[in-house]
């Protein structure tokens, strides 16, 4: 078998645009190649580019403030404080990711290009560019290795001295560039972004590059470098190389980011030195011994898992051809392999240890002021980003969104108190390279209904206890893993209040981002509850309580805990039978809202199942017919969980599908979709639109999913949402909750389904 229909992604022409270009990572450099024979560009990043520096945002009078939007809540006066959260609760906004810049290789080919062809194979993290011209057989090579910290490309010809070209660095920023006859080079510091309440046409602020070292941002150095074999390099037009045999251009980038805490100058890293360091280490090595090294790596994490549903040995068209097939109704099993396995390569490429978690656009992004800054929105995104990881393996992928949330614990300890007066720690809606934890919305009017979200610290705890259930590690639960559990408890415990019934809420509260109809229909978006946060309290509580027995702790804290879990005001059961998302049984603003947020407690958590809570799973389920299956990408990828958590295979698969249509009109067969829907670019990342990279993640996760899950009391769910159609298949690697590995081979024709559990 040689799986190329689920490991390779190729086209028959270069990308267009970068939406075509293909991504290669490290996890911390980045890279987006658009394989142009006559004009290369590559689009570049380093994770650790960003804007800004160390900045805590206070207001005054926080706790009174919170107090006064709480009582407001509870008397059901919505309007008044959501005011005050606009008003005096919301804050600037989050930093930038920005994009280093582009290299160049214009190669000097006066004849027509003949057999042209690029690929990407997703096993070994290699691109290829490979392309006939004047009688010459012309390949290129690609990769960024993670052991060697660099990224190499090899360009190669069938024939002795037929490489003529020139290379160059374009920086994206402000920066100083530099060339000598075989090495360019960029560096520069990144802007601080500064941002002012209230201006409607630009609200993500301006960029300012400081002067003096203390308002200067991150500094950066890059440098590429060719190392030829024959003909001769000169300067001329950027790096000039002629009549070479062959050529290999090394390319790194370091920048002097010392940590979330530190000035990116003041107490900066060198960043000069190391990255000339490792660009002579790798040198040193050579191309042949680099690409083995980073084969081996990739490959150790890729081929622990393996997916087949049929198809993809047979010839295989081009990557976007199978998309529009696809589409029009074609069958196509295996692309749907492609689809998970490109979600494990996204994950191996953007996320390894020591890096930092992967943003909205994971490390790739070519614009200076990127949708929603490229930042990390952690009421969703973020989390949707790493619900794959455990289940396909990827354990050490994990550890940059672990190293996160301890560093949010100390920056939101200082929100939880400025903002609320209490102890522990919290996160609102919005986080960066800062670790800002802060409400953002900046005085919009109508903002503090979303922003003013204190749950993403909750929302984290799930990944806590998550990388327990999946690694089995008590060391580290205790260590680390339960004390972040009970300083976001304590969070919440104290922040709990009575509502009119006598349950405790927290109040105010929103379903992020929906808004509901007060009775005298304005539209508004804080209520005196909601389910989604509910059901996160509930699950920190209960993550708290199954952490401390199993570590055999008796806490005290936890103790008190189990008092107060049956007080919480339980989850309800609207006039149409769906589960009800805010106090009220109010009428939502968008019926079809992208996010389905009360129905966290089926998924991501595990507080609704169809087995212990029937009802309240086919609340679960009119809800989701409700919203509707068609909306942005990531929507649509937790869609799928939610209906695979729900045992209906078939409709995951809708999703799925659905998930998989092209944007922007592309498919030659058909119009261009009407409304904000979302898909997937040619590129197969996934389209909110624009690009953002969780709804990738999100169908990875959900055919995950569909294929096996583990209920709450530890038991095996064999294929427990498998569509009807995929009748025979194999899944290999997946880890169950509790650790083990599991192997399913099905075929559902002859009746067989053999699991084995290693
Ligand atoms: C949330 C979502 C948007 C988008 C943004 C980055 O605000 O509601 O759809 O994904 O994050």
């Amino acid at each position: 078998m040689n799986n190329n229909g689920t490991n390779i992604l190729w086209y028959s022409e270069s990308a267009a645009t970068w939406n075509e270009a293909l991504p290669l990572g490290n996890g911390r450099i980045g890279a987006m190649v658009y394989g142009g024979a006559k004009h290369e560009r590559i689009g570049l990043n380093e994770d650790t580019l960003w804007s800004g520096k160390p900045t805590f945002y206070s207001i005054e009078n926080g706790p009174a403030t919170f107090r006064q939007m709480r009582d407001l809540a509870l008397q059901r006066k919505y309007p008044e404080a959501q005011k005050i959260a606009d008003e005096k609760f919301t804050n600037l906004w989050s930093q930038m990711y920005l994009p280093l810049g582009e290299l160049t290789i214009n190669m000097s080919h006066p004849d027509l290009i003949e057999n042209y062809r690029r690929s990407l194979d997703i096993s070994k993290g290699i691109h290829t560019v490979e392309y006939d011209c004047g009688g010459v057989h012309y390949t290129r090579e690609y990769f960024i290795s993670n052991p060697n910290q660099v990224m190499v490309i090899k360009l190669s010809a069938d024939k002795p001295k037929a490489l003529t070209f020139s290379m160059n660095l374009i920086p994206a920023l402000h920066a100083f560039s530099e060339k000598t006859k075989n090495c360019a080079s960029i560096t520069g510091n990144c802007p601080i972004v500064v941002r002012e309440f209230g201006k409607h046409n630009d609200c993500r602020g301006e960029m300012e590059y400081g002067q003096t070292d203390e308002d200067k941002g991150i500094g950066y150095y890059a440098e590429a470098r060719i190392s030829t074999d024959g003909g001769n390099s000169s300067l001329s037009g950027g790096l000039f190389v002629e009549k070479a045999d062959s050529a290999v251009i090394y390319f790194n980038v370091r920048t002097s980011f010392n940590g979330w805490d530190k000035h990116p100058v003041l107490e900066g890293k060198p960043f000069i030195e190391p990255c000339k360091t490792e660009l002579d280490a790798a040198m040193a090595k050579g191309y042949d011994d680099i690409k083995a090294i980073h084969i081996a790596d990739h490959s150790e994490l890729y081929d622990r898992v393996s997916l087949d549903l049929g198809g993809g040995n047979e010839k295989f068209e081009a990557t976007d051809k199978r998309l529009y097939a696809h589409e029009n109704g074609g069958e196509d099993p295996a692309l749907y392999a492609l689809y998970f396995n490109f979600g494990r390569y996204l994950t191996i490429a953007a996320s390894r240890k020591g890096t930092q978690p992967t943003n909205l656009q994971g490390i790739w992004n070519d614009r200076v002021v990127a949708p929603w800054n490229s930042n990390y929105t952690v009421n969703i995104n973020t989390e949707m980003n790493y619900w794959p990881t455990m289940m396909v393996d990827l354990a050490e992928c994990n550890e940059p969104l672990l190293e996160m949330i301890e560093e949010i614990a100390v920056s939101g300890a200082r929100t939880a108190e400025n903002y609320y007066g209490a102890p522990g720690f919290v996160c609102h809606h919005n986080c960066d390279l800062w670790r800002l934890t802060t409400p953002v919305g900046a005085h919009f009017s109508g903002y503090g209904g979303f922003c003013v979200w204190p749950l993403a610290s909750g929302w984290f705890m799930r990944h806590i206890w998550e990388n327990y259930e999946y690694t089995q590690n008590k060391e580290w639960l205790r260590e680390k893993g339960f004390p972040l559990v009970k300083k976001a408890a304590e969070f919440y415990r104290a922040t709990l209040c009575e509502d009119i019934d006598g349950t405790l809420v927290m109040a105010p509260s929103s379903s992020p981002e929906n808004a509901f109809f007060t009775e005298d229909g304005k539209s508004v978006g804080l209520s005196a509850s909601t389910t989604m946060t509910q059901s996160i309290i509930r699950d920190v509580f209960e993550i708290c309580i199954e952490a401390d027995k199993v570590l055999g702790l008796d806490d005290a804290f936890v103790l008190e805990l189990k008092d107060i879990l049956p007080r919480l005001k339980p989850f309800g059961i609207g006039s149409d039978g769906e589960l009800l998302e805010w106090a009220e049984n109010a009428k939502e603003c968008d019926i079809h809202h992208r996010h389905i947020s009360h129905l966290y407690p089926l998924h991501p958590a595990r507080q609704i199942t169809p087995e212990k809570t029937p009802e309240l799973a086919e609340a679960c389920r009119i809800s989701l017919e409700r919203r509707g299956d068609e909306s942005t990408g990531w929507a649509m990828g937790w869609r799928i969980n939610q209906w695979a958590r729900l045992g209906d295979g078939d409709h995951a698969l809708k999703l799925l599908k659905t998930q998989l249509t092209t944007v922007e009109g592309r498919n030659p067969e058909k119009t261009q979709t009407e409304g904000y829907f979302g898909g997937t670019y040619l590129n197969l990342f996934d389209a909110h639109p624009p690009f953002q990279i969780d709804g990738n993640y999100g169908a990875c996760a959900g055919i995950a999913e569909m294929l096996l899950q583990t209920t709450p009391e530890g038991e095996l769910k064999i294929l427990p949402a498998l569509p009807s159609s995929w009748r025979k298949g194999a899944v290999r690697g997946l880890r169950a909750r509790g650790g083990k590995k599991i192997d399913i081979v099905w075929d559902l024709d002859s009746d067989k389904i053999e699991v084995t559990e290693k």
